[in-house]
């Protein structure tokens, strides 16, 4: 039976993914852990505070839960890491190696760990950056990505661990605000349009990026680590992708169903990081290994958001 623990539960992407994960394995299979309390639908099933920096507390819950797969999901991102580079690197990179070497060890059947676009760089092709291709990252959770993606494919050539990994671009869901990322604008501006009908962008206006809705990036996760082993050809992480558009773009979108909605814009440090990655992905690897195809566009994902939203705060 699988028995899953995933790190980082409480963040963005953990407490949307933790539920979906509970309805495929059952509410008792699925243990949700961070280094902060959990709250919320994250209490329909187990809940334990852990550390990922200590390989010891990551052992107990193995032992204890009898763990066959992790989703390690706790990270520093891209503009929180340049507050405090040396912790971001140590939090990003010790976990990791934590959990590759405990599925070594304890010969767990997967673990699931995102990487981002954030391992592309101002050299990298900015159009429909290849999967292979130069990489160049220019902040610390970048570099700390591109370590992480060597380790995986290591890992798994010389170890056999059957690591499975994502280049996500920037996710935008609505459920729990993003934890310190370049591309959060694009969930503030959410709230924003619907509490105050304005929003003042820390991206100019045509900061063009690659964004996927969450509900893609829970089906991209469940379908490649529900995949054969054997087509899951690249063991460092696949590009992926469904949409690209700027700060300019989304407020226009968002104009449809509101119109007196003004967006401004004042750039900060997250312009230079953002001006440092892709405008588009090619992910025709991840559509050819095991047959991934994303569902949102922009104009679907902010009907979904205004409406979600809307009712979440009323
Ligand atoms: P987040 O910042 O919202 O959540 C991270 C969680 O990790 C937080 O709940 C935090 O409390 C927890 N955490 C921090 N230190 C910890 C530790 N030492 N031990 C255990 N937990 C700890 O991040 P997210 O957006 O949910 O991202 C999840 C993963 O997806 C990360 O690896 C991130 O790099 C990756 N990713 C996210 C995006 C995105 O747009 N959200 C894009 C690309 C990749
Ligand atoms: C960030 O902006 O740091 C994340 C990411 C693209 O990895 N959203």
């Amino acid at each position: 039976m699988d028995k899953i623990l995933v790190t980082g539960a409480c963040g963005q992407l953990g407490s949307e993914l933790t539920l979906a994960l509970r309805e495929l394995y059952g509410n008792d299979n699925v243990i949700a852990s961070d280094v902060r309390p959990a709250d919320g639908d994250l209490l329909s099933g187990p809940c334990i505070i852990l550390n990922a920096m200590h390989k010891s507390d990551i052992e107990n819950a193995i032992d204890e839960h009898q763990i066959t797969q992790i989703y390690h999901l706790a990270a520093i991102l891209s503009a929180k890491g340049e507050n405090d580079p040396k912790f971001a690197w140590d939090l990003n990179m010790t976990s990791l190696l934590n959990i590759l070497e405990l599925a070594r060890d304890k010969k767990l059947d997967k673990i699931y760990w995102p990487s981002s676009i954030a391992v592309f760089g101002p050299d990298t092709p900015k159009d429909d950056t290849p999967q292979n291709t130069i990489m160049s990252p220019t902040t610390v959770y970048g570099i700390s990505k591109l370590a992480g993606e060597r380790w995986c494919e290591y890992f798994h050539n010389k170890f056999g661990v059957d690591v499975r990994s994502l280049r996500y671009p920037g996710l935008i869901g609505y459920k729990v605000k993003p934890g310190g990322g370049t591309t959060d604008y694009a969930v503030d501006i959410f709230y924003k349009a619907l509490e105050e009908n304005k929003y003042e962008s820390f991206l100019e206006s045509d900061a063009y990026l690659p964004m996927m809705y969450i509900n893609d990036a829970i089906k991209a996760t469940i379908n490649l680590m529900q995949a054969n082993s054997a087509d899951v050809k690249v063991r460092s992480s696949y590009n992926i992708s469904a949409m690209s558009f700027s700060p300019e773009e989304i407020a226009n979108e968002i104009k449809k169903s509101l119109p007196d909605f003004k967006i401004s814009y004042q750039p900060d440090f997250r312009q230079k990081i953002a001006s440092s990655w892709p405008n588009s992905i090619d992910d025709s690897e991840a559509r050819k290994d095991w047959n991934w195809q994303h569902e949102y566009d922009l104009p679907k994902m902010t009907l979904s958001i205004l409406k979600g939203l809307k009712e979440l705060l009323n």
